[in-house]
């Protein structure tokens, strides 16, 4: 079994004008793609050529010698990850009810939660990646430097990601990292998604 690079969840202009068929066919046909191929490259005639993607991480981030491997199989899980957590601006997600009480438990409101991960993004210095993570019961938001991902942790389970990496927003808003982040979190992102990873009440013991 080789890495695929997953079918996109909508079209590649379904995201404008936020974000450009260009960035797109940039971001996900060519960055995206590199990371796959790369991990294939990197994982073919070794023992873990059958080992899943996700697998292949935590392997991977086991030992720095890996360190290769590891930044692009998780490149390449945080950016599977990163397009199912957006949708089209014109698709209403309503938040569901449950996530929605977390929402209110952890932030006080939905407006407290998206200011939160705005800041975050603006304060990753450099490449990375915020994210809305479970975990112990509780929502937060974190960010990630370059490659890194919270499912390497142990303990957050991922619900959502932004990607803050430049090659996210250069082609559309330049150097405006701001109003990337602002118009994605107001508009594009998947609530739906981030509900569907909560762990069940069974997966919480
Ligand atoms: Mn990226």
């Amino acid at each position: 079994m080789t890495i695929q690079l997953p079918q996109l969840p909508y079209s590649e202009n379904a995201l404008e004008p936020i974000i450009s068929e260009k960035t797109i066919q940039f971001h996900y046909g060519k960055h995206h793609q590199a990371y796959v191929q790369k991990t294939n490259e990197l994982t073919d005639h070794t023992e873990l050529k059958d080992k899943t993607l996700e697998e292949i991480v935590l392997y991977a981030a086991s030992d720095s010698v890996y360190a290769t491997l590891f930044n692009n199989a998780a490149q390449a899980w945080n950016h599977s990850f990163f397009w199912n957590s957006l949708k089209p601006a014109n698709e209403t997600k309503k938040i569901p009810e449950r996530l929605m009480k977390l929402i209110i438990q952890d932030f006080g409101s939905i407006e407290n939660l998206k200011k939160e991960l705005i800041q975050k993004g603006l304060a990753q210095f450099g490449s990375g990646w915020v994210w809305l993570v479970y975990e112990n019961e509780h929502l937060k938001v974190i960010s990630t430097s370059n490659a890194n991902t919270p499912i390497t942790s142990g303990s957050q389970i991922p619900l959502l990601t932004i990607d803050v990496w430049e090659h996210a927003y250069y082609l559309d808003e330049q150097n405006r990292r701001g109003d990337y982040l602002n118009n994605l979190v107001e508009q594009l992102l998947n609530w739906t998604f981030a509900a569907q990873n909560l762990p069940t009440t069974e997966e919480r013991g």
